[in-house]
């Protein structure tokens, strides 16, 4: 994991747009981002069970398995939206940037590889690429049922009672 606030100079957003302003995994913490290497299947489950995470898939975002659809679902991806649910994410393999909006509502870029999990609460902005290797194979985690609507940044979201919460919580 290497996380930093993003340059946000134009070019493709799979670049690193590394600005060379490091932060920390307590940095992250202070937003509601939690950050985890974890080595094994069982350190996973401990922390689902612990963390009431009773469901999970796989996925892979690569052209070879998704084809024609890859550039476009990585451009979907990359709109800044929020969840009213935690966003859980285990790399398995490859890597990939998460960026999440910070207190000042500049974009922090988390570059996470195998065995980086990371926990995004409900109510962040925030968006995914993949990097420049254009791979990545990452487990899903959720509580109940998958839910994945992504709601994208506008204005009527600041009334959405997550998104208030996460604001009261960690923005306020
Ligand atoms: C998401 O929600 O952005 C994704 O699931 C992307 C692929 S998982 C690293
Ligand atoms: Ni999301």
């Amino acid at each position: 994991m290497k996380a930093y606030l993003y340059d946000n100079l134009p070019g493709d957003q799979r670049l690193p747009h590394d600005s060379g302003t490091a932060l920390s995994a307590s940095d992250l913490s202070a937003i509601g981002v939690l950050y985890y290497h974890i080595d094994s299947i069982e350190g996973v489950d401990a922390l689902a069970a612990e963390r009431g995470y009773k469901n999970r898939d796989e996925i892979t975002v690569s052209p070879e398995k998704m084809g024609d659809a890859y550039e476009t679902k990585v451009k979907m991806f990359f709109d800044e939206h929020l969840h009213e649910d935690e966003e859980i994410r285990y790399i398995r393999d490859g890597k990939g940037y998460f960026d999440v909006r910070d207190k000042g509502d500049r974009w922090v870029r988390i570059w996470l590889e195998k065995d980086d999990l990371i926990i995004l609460p409900a109510g962040i902005y925030h968006r995914f690429t993949t990097d420049e290797s254009n791979y990545v194979h990452a487990m899903r985690l959720f509580k109940d049922e998958p839910k994945w609507t992504p709601l994208n940044r506008s204005e009527d979201l600041d009334s959405n009672p997550h998104r208030k919460q996460y604001v009261s919580q960690f923005l306020a």
